[in-house]
């Protein structure tokens, strides 16, 4: 009798951990759903407004500067000036992950360039040497409801650039 009460018990342990197990998947799937999926937009930078001396679609001539892997499409050479400004639309008002997809050829050592946010200057932000390939760099932003401007201006430049996506921090 002891032993069957206990069985009981365990069985009734096991259901109940695998209704909260359940309710957890059921809880993800959602959570993947309402923000459209795993994958975030992308917000090409040579669809924004380019000023300043910004090449698109350059590639680095491979033997004065090293070589970089081809972009994903169209890419922005930042030179001696220039700024690029992108609007990201966002659901919420929040703090964000702003992952700023750019490449230096391999002979380039770490930049800087300037990062704006709306009505807020980032100020100087570090792109470390990338050996060629294309990289994010995060940098994190408090987000408003809505159209949102992103604008990375010269300071370092001789940067290449493609695009960026924005992703809320839970
Ligand atoms: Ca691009």
């Amino acid at each position: 009798m002891r032993v069957s009460t206990k069985i009981t018990g365990v069985f009734a342990i096991i259901f109940f951990l695998s209704i909260i197990a359940t309710g957890c998947v059921t809880a993800q799937k959602n959570e993947q759903g309402s923000d459209g999926g795993d994958t975030p937009a992308r917000i090409e930078f040579e669809q924004g407004i380019i000023e300043g001396n910004i090449l698109v679609n350059s590639q680095p001539d491979n033997e004065a500067d090293g070589t970089i892997e081809p972009a994903s499409g169209d890419s922005l050479y930042m030179t001696d000036s220039g700024t690029i400004t992108v609007t990201a639309n966002v659901p919420a008002a929040g703090d964000y992950v702003v992952k700023i997809y750019y490449a230096l050829p391999t002979s380039y050592g770490d930049k800087e360039n300037n990062v704006m946010v709306n009505d807020t200057d980032l100020g100087p932000q570090k792109f470390p040497a990338t050996g060629g390939k294309w990289t994010a760099k995060w940098i994190q932003a408090t987000l408003q409801e809505g159209d949102n401007t992103i604008s990375i201006s010269h300071n370092w430049g001789y940067t290449w650039f493609d695009y960026l996506t924005v992703e809320a921090l839970f």
